[in-house]
């Protein structure tokens, strides 16, 4: 009976996918007279030798409340049955599976062929029909023969076709049964969807902007339906419940710091769920916090180092030994500032956010001795003998201030004028943080007064003898003289000329042109030289003498007429 039938089956000629699903909408089966119904498979071998290169597997059966029952009739390459899964092989030029079933409301299989094509002109065939109890399939409005699906298998690839039942065409007994078009999905691949970062993470996997994520559903494969929607959600840092998105593409973005995992998949039209894939997003917006210690108000004779530690809570510091560092002055040898700036160091977390450690201010750093001022003794001055001179000097610093300021006597108080001679005046100074100013010394000459014991405006005769007589005195006019002090006349000029002279003594009491002592010219003695005129001409004259250790000569004037 079934084989009678079969022998009108014509096959269409149409490419096929790979891989299809059928749902058949079956209700019209439930309770119709013509039951049994019987689902047939059936495979032609166009090549007319049985080459068995084309095989059609049928699975995943659900009949929706029906079931199979009964015993698979097979012919052909043929095994299984409707429990499991059915192979069919064009290993006999006509190959058929046929076993009866209860229908439900609807009844979905899985059908996955090859695509191997024969040589000659006519394709190998597949198609599905329904027989009634007689046998008979189901009047359909396919051409040729009542099949519901008929495909061919071709190389070339391709849909199958399907027809719904024919309405006006009984089956073997009871009215037209009505059963639409099956739905045909070649697509049992769920979409593939890839999530692109913007911007794209460090290396380390850190974002330290906001980051955009694209997420683009493809479902390109042979007979793809095409993407339907794109669901996503995040936990974590950033919580974003289920969102479904219609079409192919989806995007979103994470704001939040911290981890968030995001979890997205895609639906193909057919239904297919693309299992969830999960990518974490690592985002940290925030520079390293710094804390670095303040000035300690203290002056410094070095430089001063401040400490600083550093830490960074969600993606840490790139540089670790940045955990704790410190930071310098370099104030230049020879100088003091109160507000001495230190250098500044930048800190980076794993994420790219950086932040500066300093520089920090007010660091009080003396690295300038003070300095030394000197006004008396004046440099290169000279006094009398027993002059009152206070001594005269400051010491300044511009940094941690005048520690020590020592001269040979305090400021204030009375240098030596003592005896006469070179003498020098020292002062010696520190700052507070140790600062030595090399010692500052001022030279001064301590020197005897001359008190003149003759006239020297009375002029005297060519030829005569003036007796030069002086004293030795101090500043108050005090007689210095000494035995012990050598008065020595050096030279002799008229005054109006500058011509030099011989210097004569009368007789001999002057040798080596030394003044004599006499102890009756004072009250500590005087000194008398007998000077010649002889020879000199009209006019001024000046002897030149030294007294002892006094570093300064002395002059003596007198006429002559
Ligand atoms: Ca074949
Ligand atoms: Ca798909
Ligand atoms: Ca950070
Ligand atoms: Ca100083």
């Amino acid at each position: 009976m079934v084989l009678a039938s079969l022998a009108s089956i014509f096959l269409p000629a149409r490419a096929a996918a790979l891989t299809f699903d059928v749902n058949v909408n079956t209700s019209a089966l439930v309770g119709h007279p013509a039951a049994p119904f019987y689902l047939l498979f059936a495979t032609t071998d166009g090549s007319g030798l049985s080459d068995g290169n084309n095989t059609v597997t049928v699975s995943n059966f659900n009949f929706s409340g029906g079931s199979a029952f009964g015993n698979p009739s097979l012919f052909g390459g043929v095994t299984g049955d409707l429990g499991t899964t059915i192979s069919i092989t064009d290993t006999g030029n006509l190959n058929f599976f046929s076993e009866a079933f209860s229908p439900g409301q609807s009844l979905a299989f899985t059908v996955t062929v090859t695509s191997n094509q024969d040589d000659g002109p006519i394709p190998d065939g597949f198609a599905f029909y329904i027989l009634d109890s007689f046998g008979r399939p189901i009047p359909t409005l396919s051409p040729g023969s009542d099949y519901f699906i008929g495909l061919t298998l071709t190389a070339n690839g391709g849909s199958p076709l399907v027809f719904a039942s024919d309405p006006s065409r009984p089956p073997s007994s009871g009215n037209p049964i009505l059963i639409p078009a099956p739905t045909v999905s070649s697509d049992t691949t769920p979409p593939i969807t890839i999530a692109a970062l913007t911007p794209t993470p460090n290396a380390t996997g850190w974002s330290n902007t906001n980051v955009t994520i694209t997420l683009n559903s493809t479902d390109n494969e042979l007979g793809g339906s095409g993407v339907q929607q794109i669901t996503y959600s995040a936990t974590g840092a950033q919580i974003i419940a289920s969102m479904v998105v219609p079409g192919a593409s989806a995007s979103f973005t994470i704001t939040a710091e911290g981890a968030t995992t995001i979890t997205f998949f895609g639906t193909d039209n057919a239904g297919n769920i693309e299992t969830a894939k999960t990518q974490t997003i690592q985002l940290d917006k925030t520079a390293p916090s710094i804390n670095c210690g303040a000035p300690d108000g203290l002056w410094h004779a070095s430089d001063v180092s401040i400490a600083c530690t550093a830490n960074d809570v969600l993606s840490g510091l790139a540089n670790p030994p940045d955990t704790s560092f410190s930071l310098s002055t370099s104030v230049p040898a020879g100088t003091e500032t109160s507000n001495a700036a230190t250098s500044t160091h930048s800190v980076c977390d794993v994420a790219g956010n950086c932040a500066t450690a300093g520089p920090v201010s007010g660091n009080m750093v003396d690295k300038r001795p003070p300095s030394i001022n000197v006004s008396s003794p004046a440099a290169g001055s000279s006094y009398l003998l027993n002059q009152a001179v206070n001594a005269s000097f400051t010491c300044t610093d511009g940094g941690s201030g005048v520690a020590t300021c020592v001269g040979t006597v305090t400021s204030g108080s009375p240098i030596s004028t003592a005896p006469v001679g070179g003498k020098s005046f020292t002062v010696n100074a520190t700052d507070n943080v140790g600062n030595v100013t090399p010692a500052q010394s001022v030279n001064y000459s301590v020197t005897y007064a001359v008190c003149l014991l003759y006239d020297p405006t009375r002029a005297v005769q060519n030829g005569s003898t003036i007796p030069l007589k002086i004293q030795l005195c101090d500043a108050n006019k005090a007689d210095a003289s000494s035995s012990n002090t050598v008065v020595h006349a050096l030279s002799l000029v008229q005054t109006s000329t500058n011509a030099s002279e011989a210097l004569q003594a009368s007789g001999n009491a002057n040798p080596d042109n030394d003044f004599r002592f006499d102890p009756t010219l004072g009250p500590t003695g005087g000194y008398i030289f007998n000077l010649s005129t002889q020879g000199l001409t009209t006019g001024s004259y000046q002897l030149t003498f030294t007294a002892g250790a006094d570093p300064m000569p002395h002059v003596l004037n007198f006429q002559v007429r």
